[in-house]
């Protein structure tokens, strides 16, 4: 009977575990002290703090889960309804009170994308319920948080299915353009609204000269209206530039203009001014986020241009930063949107790695051929029980980089310099199960010119052929 009491042991243990894994909130203290409390939380545990939203003493867990970066789409749904029946109000009203409550810099990648995921909040309610709450807008356009003015504006805007109104309203007050023009990227599938706003946008660019206002209203025309025209107004911002702020926004916003539309005499200079500007920057400043937003383009201009150019521009770049390789867990799919890269032995690479997907997913580089070995190894690790652990990530000299679990959302960045020796290295995700599909090779080769000139397509580990396609999707890192 030994397996039967091994059983009850284990039921046992269990059980304990659960018990623990409701952190224990001292709901009895002040308001400050409470959240306090919910702010030494990770997200893993405070979603798992006890809450009803029939008793007010829960109402600051449903704040911190409202607000917190990097939460689960569905766990700020939970904690909006929560608020809006605690308080006996309406979403617009919690949400804009929400955005005064994050952090306004947006100087972190998951500042922005929890600023972006409570903007989509509210920016997402359909026209007539933005429009019954008008007048609550109308009060949000005058508050003193810039986020909830963007917020607002971008309400009234969807409110009058016409940017007239609030875009005569905020250019009665000092900045408050560029709070609405910041609104653009969030105005969902609104096609008209759009449409409407790229003349008075194109109108401003031309006689506005705040450089706060002139970057706002650079992405919000690539938003607007992502075609030859606009890729000819960012390329003149990038050649003559009017400011870093404008500048680094036109870099970004080339990014939304489909290559298709890109005018071709344009690109040769566009990335010769790209390598320019990675020159003038210290090299210290040069992994900042503009400067990869400009390297990043810098290469996918250098793509299109003849041999000769693509080789020159490119190793020029190359010659001046650590290599930047983007890659993307596919939502949905359980796959990298990136097959394979090559970078050049012992250089700098910077892999910035974004998880969109609703399942949480990390990036693990190991030698050659470890492919198996380190996705089996790590798939049967139990779950860490420290929050700041890389999980999944096996103890073995067979990996060499591996990122943080990131959550639904998250991104991160992994630095490091790339092995000395040439071969087919491999990346996969170790959480469990995932690494069958989510992998990749990462070929380090000798000189990377010399590759180019003569391209050779790495290995699928697993099918054994060479690898079909690059990149999931289109174009080209
Ligand atoms: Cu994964």
């Amino acid at each position: 009977m030994p397996n039967l009491f091994l059983d009850a042991l284990l039921c046992v243990t269990l059980l304990s575990a659960a018990q623990e894994s409701a952190p224990r909130i001292l709901f009895d203290t002040s308001p400050r002290a409470v959240e306090y409390q919910l702010g030494r939380l990770s997200n893993e545990q405070l979603v798992r703090v006890e809450r009803t939203d029939s008793d007010a003493k829960y109402r600051p867990v449903y704040l911190a889960l409202l607000t917190r970066r990097a939460m689960a789409r569905p766990i700020r749904a939970e904690a909006l309804a929560a608020l809006v029946k605690m308080d006996g109000t309406t979403p617009t009203r919690v949400l804009l009170a929400a955005l005064a409550r994050v952090p306004v810099s947006e100087t972190t990648e998951s500042d922005a994308q929890n600023v972006d995921s409570l903007l989509g909040m509210l920016l997402g309610q359909p026209a007539d319920v933005l429009r019954q709450q008008r007048e609550v807008l109308a009060q949000g356009s005058a508050a003193s948080e810039p986020l909830v003015r963007r917020g607002a504006y971008g309400g009234m805007m969807i409110a009058d299915g016409d940017p007239a109104p609030a875009w005569q309203a905020a250019s009665l007050n000092d900045g408050h353009l560029a709070d609405l023009l910041r609104s653009v990227p969030h105005l969902g599938k609104a096609d008209q609204l759009r449409a409407a706003l790229s003349t008075p946008v194109t109108a401003l660019l031309a006689e506005n000269k705040d450089p706060g206002t002139r970057a706002a209203a650079i992405t919000a025309l690539a938003w607007t209206r992502p075609d030859t025209a606009t890729f000819d107004v960012l390329a003149r911002e990038i050649l003559q530039s009017s400011g870093d702020e404008p500048r680094a926004a036109a870099v970004k916003a080339v990014q939304l203009i489909p290559e298709s539309a890109w005018t071709r005499g344009t690109i040769e200079p566009v990335a010769r001014a790209i390598v320019a500007m990675v020159k003038e920057t210290p090299s210290a400043r040069r992994t900042a986020p503009p400067m990869l937003d400009a390297i990043q383009l810098g290469e996918r201009l250098a793509g299109a241009l003849p041999a000769n150019a693509r080789l020159e521009v490119r190793r020029d770049l190359r010659a001046l930063v650590v290599q930047v390789v983007r890659i993307q867990a596919v939502p949905e799919q359980m796959i990298f949107d990136l097959n394979w890269f090559v970078v050049q032995a012992g250089k700098p690479v910077q892999i910035v790695l974004a998880n969109p997907d609703a399942m949480p997913h990390n990036l693990v580089i190991g030698a050659p051929g470890s492919l198996e070995e380190i996705g089996t190894k790590g798939g049967t690790m139990p779950p860490p029980t420290d929050p700041a652990a890389r999980a999944y990530v096996p103890e073995t000299p067979l990996v060499l980089q591996a990122t943080r679990l990131l959550n639904a959302g998250e991104s991160g960045r992994l630095n490091f310099t790339a092995p000395a020796k040439p071969g087919e290295y491999v990346y996969l995700c170790t959480f469990p199960g995932h690494w069958v599909r989510m992998y990749g090779v990462m070929l380090v080769v000798e000189s990377l010119e010399a590759w180019e000139a003569k391209p050779a397509v790495p290995i699928d580990p697993t099918t054994k052929k060479p690898f079909a396609v690059q990149r999931v999707g289109a174009g080209s890192i």
